[in-house]
């Protein structure tokens, strides 16, 4: 396909509730979105970076600047196939994986528009509905916690996850297990941990956390290969893990017995897909997870979450949970068992609504292949 033009642009979208993590409150998302045209197609891809460098060593700023100086350059001179080409043109960029993710998905986006197939089935998918879990933030008291979580269960929500952090760690989890002695629950500490904190961890194992999220450093596999051996609960790695490779040596050493997938970190469907058959040959489950994605990159997921492997409910949840108004049609729905049904129509299967972008965009800039070439 030949590429006739990139249009790079912000979206600036407040969160319909602030989510807080370890690392900090989020209240209004800024968020990159590249549209790929090509022969009257359009692909679209959302980048999701932080607003400020603290998931990973990207941000919103910094992805901009790489995309439009380096990456988006670098497609225009190329007449992809395939949205797996995508590395290969990319590989001098070293890491900016989320930015690199941005265009790869909207490749794929636009390949299974001109081959008039759902994107889920492009990627090799083989489900029609996708279980479905929250990520509930850090909240200023238990009480409150513990009405959001009767609010997401009684939605139908199979999993409920917290983050965590040496202060709303075990008092949290006695209460909500206290009240709901069933439910599946997961943490999340996005490294807030230390080796030092094991003993501390340990206590964790009272709860029957179905895994713990990310407990210490974010580029890290010995020292949670060290934590795994003393603990019961499953380690889950989120943060550590961006390729294959990571993958592999991750399973090796036994530092986590689950993975978790987000598109941007992995820099795109391709090494995503690797993750998975790497993880699934190995019998280790993996799950899709989320950046407060709008519904470009909330559709994205929901595609990817239909493979195989993508065996434990993810972080992949209704629009109206994060938007008042969400930039997709229809919005993302959540039914009473806790599923997404996936969308059947050809590309992403949800319609991007221009006007309502158009409207949030707070910057725009157009890289066009002629003047490339010309
Ligand atoms: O670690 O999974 C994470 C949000 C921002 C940064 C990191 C994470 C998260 C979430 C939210 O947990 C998942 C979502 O609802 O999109
Ligand atoms: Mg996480």
């Amino acid at each position: 396909m030949r590429i006739d033009a990139i249009t790079l642009r912000e979206v600036q979208m407040p969160l319909v509730r602030p989510f807080e993590t370890s690392f900090g409150v989020t209240r209004e998302r800024r968020i990159l979105l590249a549209e790929v045209h090509s022969e009257g197609l359009t692909g679209w891809g959302e980048c999701t970076v932080g607003e400020r460098p603290f998931f990973s060593g990207e941000s919103t700023d910094s992805a901009w600047c790489v995309i439009l100086q380096e990456l988006g350059p670098m497609l225009a001179a190329e007449s992809p196939e395939h949205g797996g080409q995508c590395p290969g043109f990319f590989r001098q960029v070293r890491g900016n994986r989320m930015a690199k993710a941005t265009l790869e998905n909207a490749i794929w986006d636009l390949e299974a528009q001109r081959e008039g197939v759902a994107l889920y089935q492009l990627l090799g998918g083989v489900r029609e509905t996708i279980p479905c879990g929250v990520s509930l933030g850090i909240q200023s008291s238990i009480p409150e916690l513990l009405a959001i979580i009767e609010r997401e269960l009684a939605a139908g929500y199979q999993r409920i996850k917290l983050k965590c952090k040496p202060s709303w760690d075990v008092e949290v989890f006695e209460q909500v297990r206290s009240r709901w002695p069933g439910i599946s629950l997961s943490c999340d500490a996005n490294s807030a941990y230390r080796l030092r904190d094991a003993d501390h961890l340990t206590a964790f194992d009272a709860f029957d956390l179905l895994m713990i999220e990310q407990p210490l450093w974010h580029d890290d596999f010995y020292f949670h290969s060290m934590l795994q051996k003393r603990l019961k609960t499953p380690i889950c790695l989120d943060e550590s893990i961006h390729n294959r490779r990571d993958t592999l040596a991750a399973i090796e050493m036994e530092s986590c017995k689950i993975i978790n997938i987000k598109l941007g970190r992995v820099g795109g469907f391709s090494e995503a897909i690797a993750i998975h058959n790497a993880a699934l040959e190995r019998g280790i489950p993996v799950w899709c997870g989320g950046m407060l994605e709008s519904g470009i990159g909330r559709s994205h997921n929901i595609a990817l979450s239909t493979l195989e492997n993508f065996s434990l409910p993810g972080d992949v949840s209704a629009s109206a949970r994060y938007w008042a108004e969400d930039i997709i049609e229809p919005e993302v729905l959540v039914n009473a068992s806790g599923e997404i049904v996936i969308p059947d129509t050809p590309g992403r299967g949800y319609e991007v609504r221009a006007d309502l972008i158009e409207r949030l965009t707070v910057r725009k800039e157009t890289i066009r292949a002629v003047e490339l070439v010309g």
